[in-house]
């Protein structure tokens, strides 16, 4: 891991949802084995006083993403629904900024920063920099890292930490160069 976590720092845990994982709707493969790295990021986040954020994709049931509605997705993460919950063994911390996005049927919102005035409140929390891990690593964490880089944070991707869709094999290696390119570091180790 890094030194210590510590006040100026945001852990972002994104979409560890069911549907994202194995029996899910819309499974991430080894999406599960985000959970007990995260696990050890989010405990130590509690002890450091580091803010953490937990995002959830939460869709109406109409959301314009479903192949139902002409998206490239299927019915994923419906709002209320057992899919859309957090992973059971994800370890839910009492202080985080709970978020759940893309909650307009007609807009799709990959990012955790889109429309929720999330960069905002890290800067009131005077948050410098963020750490990011979850599900996907190519679309709402890629999403996700660039939209905290364009705010102006320091963002390091904790690559054990998430796992790509990988609709196309490379997609991940590429969300991985994106990031890289537009400023992110890439953390291949952690506790
Ligand atoms: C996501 C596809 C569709 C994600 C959400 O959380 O990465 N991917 N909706
Ligand atoms: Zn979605």
């Amino acid at each position: 891991m890094i030194e210590q976590l510590a006040s100026a720092d945001a852990l972002l845990v994104v979409d560890v949802q069911n549907d994202f994982c194995r029996g899910g709707a819309l499974p991430v493969a080894e999406g599960d084995q985000v959970v007990a790295v995260l696990n050890r990021w989010i405990e130590q986040a509690e002890r450091t006083g580091a803010t953490i954020v937990m995002t959830r994709d939460w869709h109406p049931p109409n959301h314009c993403s479903f192949t139902d509605q002409g998206g490239p997705w299927p019915v994923h993460c419906v709002a209320g629904t057992p899919g859309a919950a957090y992973h059971s063994d994800l370890r839910i911390p009492q202080r985080a900024i709970y978020m759940d996005k893309a909650r307009d049927p007609d807009r799709e919102s990959y990012s955790g920063f889109d429309g929720t005035g999330l960069a905002q409140r890290l800067r009131l929390a005077e948050v410098e920099r963020v750490w990011v891990g979850g599900l996907a690593l190519d679309y709402c964490v890629k999403a996700t890292v660039l939209d905290a880089l364009a705010e102006g944070f320091e963002v390091h991707l904790i690559l054990p930490a998430t796992r790509p869709v990988n609709i196309h094999p490379e997609d991940g290696h590429k969300a991985l160069d994106e990031m890289q390119q537009a400023g992110a570091t890439i953390e291949r180790n952690s506790p």
